[in-house]
């Protein structure tokens, strides 16, 4: 351990950085995030706002995450007259869409979503249908976004080669003499090295603007109706795949438990699950994905949850630097979770295929 406790701004005060309607009544901790602060600030009239600080372990340069917020919030507005359909950044008093603390950290602020809600559990068919459908609709209203104009703010993001390599060099150099309690997880993680190349081949598909954090979570319905309202967490929106997020919708939704479910015996793929959100995706963004695109949707899948389980399994050996946890072993939780997923995703290969060539006939 350092030791110096982290002495950190209150963020009612960062608050007082943006145009908020009156002053802020409270600002607790909000959300599930594992890598941003999140605050769900009140003003006095009760009008309500999301206050986050931007990890810079995660995001080497904020204003960067910030500036293709900027773009994309822009142009999702553009796109509908609904205010509830897309974020809604709010300025700060001198005008600019970011604020920087006395300690050089980047903090943002968006308009709450009133009357939205994350799906509740447990996921069915219908409601991951939804979802397939919104996260297809994010990709055609992004479609004509010029993708030169985003900076990539996390390079290598999906990059499983070179996760794999981390791993090994993690292995080697064992920082927090955890290697011995996850022989099974490494040798399962090794296991897949063929797959982590599935994306090697430069120009496979089409480089498009991307969420990369397209989980469940982060689509808000209507509390009260449960129709689609935003996708919401921009941070990762960068270039790269469309079927990196087909993936990450994949793994966090057509599985029998959310992601920290510490007992891998209950974590089971879904092929109905599946099948309708690809119904839903295929639904909105069917006629603007390419055919090399359709052909590695279940590619996107297996890498995605490959990924997940590489990324948390790295962070348990290296000593908990990235992801939040508020268990000494929840990432060691979400790695046997996301293995276990990856193995049952992986024996229904063919499934996946069946199910996206009975959706495109
Ligand atoms: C992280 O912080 P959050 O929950 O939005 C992560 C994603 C992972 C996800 C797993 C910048 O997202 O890549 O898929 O956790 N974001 C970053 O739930 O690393
Ligand atoms: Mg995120």
């Amino acid at each position: 351990m350092t030791g110096m406790a982290e002495v950190a701004p209150a963020p009612a005060d960062i608050a007082a950085a943006f145009a908020l309607p009156g002053p802020v009544a409270d600002a607790p901790p909000y959300g599930g995030g594992h890598v941003n602060r999140t605050y769900r600030v009140t003003c006095a009239g009760g009008e309500r706002f999301v206050l986050q600080r931007i990890n810079r372990r995660a995001f080497a340069v904020p204003e960067h995450v910030m500036e293709n917020i900027v773009t994309v919030t822009r142009h999702l507005a553009s796109r509908t007259t609904d205010p509830r359909a897309s974020l809604r950044l709010v300025p700060t008093h001198d005008g600019s869409w970011w604020h920087t603390d006395a300690a050089g950290e980047v903090w943002r602020c968006y308009a709450f979503i009133e009357g939205s809600t994350e799906l509740s559990s447990p996921l069915t068919p219908d409601k991951f249908r939804l979802v397939g459908h919104a996260f297809g609709r994010f990709l055609v209203d992004l479609d004509d976004l010029p993708v030169e104009g985003l900076h990539t703010t996390i390079p290598h993001y999906h990059d499983e080669p070179r996760y794999l390599a981390r791993l090994r060099a993690a292995i080697a150099a064992d920082p927090c003499g955890r290697v011995a309690e996850v022989g099974p997880e490494i040798a399962r993680a090794l296991s897949y090295e063929a797959a982590s190349h599935d994306f090697d081949e430069p120009g496979l598909m089409p480089i498009r603007a991307t969420h990369n954090d397209a989980k469940v979570s982060n689509l808000l319905v209507d509390a009260t109706t449960g129709e689609a309202l935003a996708v919401v967490d921009l941070d990762t929106v960068q270039p790269g795949y469309a079927v990196c997020d087909f993936g990450d919708a994949i793994r966090s939704g057509a599985t029998t438990a959310p992601e920290d479910e510490p007992d891998p015996a209950k974590v089971r793929f879904v092929p109905d699950l599946f099948e309708a959100f690809a119904e839903g995706y295929l639904g909105a963004c069917g006629d603007v994905l390419q055919p090399s695109e359709i052909a590695h949707l279940r590619h996107g899948a297996r890498i995605m949850t490959l990924e997940t389980t590489l990324r948390f399994l790295l962070d348990y050996l290296e000593g908990d630097v990235y992801y939040a946890i508020d268990h000494p072993t929840q990432n060691l939780d979400r790695a046997r979770n996301q293995g276990a997923l990856l193995d049952d995703l992986n024996a229904h290969w063919d499934d996946m295929g069946r199910i996206i060539d009975r959706l495109v006939a």
